[in-house]
């Protein structure tokens, strides 16, 4: 039997397999989660924030509750927020970011954010970083974002737990 697939071929039932899946989709069937220009701020190590606008294709509302991404143990979901001195400062996002059928989430600098709270390597200019977003059904998405240079935003960090402003 002479079933081997070269690239060619596999190239070629690829293109016939899209092409009969967008044949098949209609426009009742729920569309899907996307997002657009992903970047990761490029980071020697510690904090950096990584970037996007998330897009809810899906009829559900849908609620963002992690981000893993083997560049960092460590992920937070990060909202920005005016503080008490005129500054900017950031905080994790209780409950995560809801995004309601058909809108997007805006993530970008000065803004919401994914934080990445402890980067192990330097990530540099034109890295790849991958990234999975998990939502509170369990549902997953996977995206990869390129590094880049990138030296505004930065906010000083709240932890979650205010500090006692007693002392
Ligand atoms: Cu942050």
């Amino acid at each position: 039997m002479n079933a081997v697939l070269t690239p060619a071929r596999l190239g070629a039932l690829a293109a016939v397999a899209a092409l009969s899946l967008s044949a098949c989709a209609s426009a009742d069937e729920p569309g899907e989660i996307t997002i657009t220009d992903p970047w990761v701020k490029a980071a020697e190590s510690g904090m950096t924030a990584a970037f996007g606008d998330l897009t809810n294709g899906t009829d559900e509302t849908v609620v963002l509750v992690s981000v893993d991404t083997s560049a960092s143990p460590t992920n937070e979901l990060h909202e920005t927020l005016s503080d008490a001195s005129g500054g900017m400062s950031m905080s994790q996002k209780e409950g995560g970011f809801e995004i309601a059928p058909g809108e997007k989430l805006t993530l970008e600098p000065g803004g919401n954010h994914v934080m990445m709270m402890d980067v192990t390597e330097p990530i540099e200019a034109g890295d790849t970083v991958d990234f999975t977003l998990t939502f509170e059904d369990g549902s997953t998405f996977d995206f990869t974002a390129d590094a880049k240079d990138y030296t505004g935003a930065q906010e000083s960090y709240t932890p979650q737990e205010p500090m006692d402003m007693d002392s």
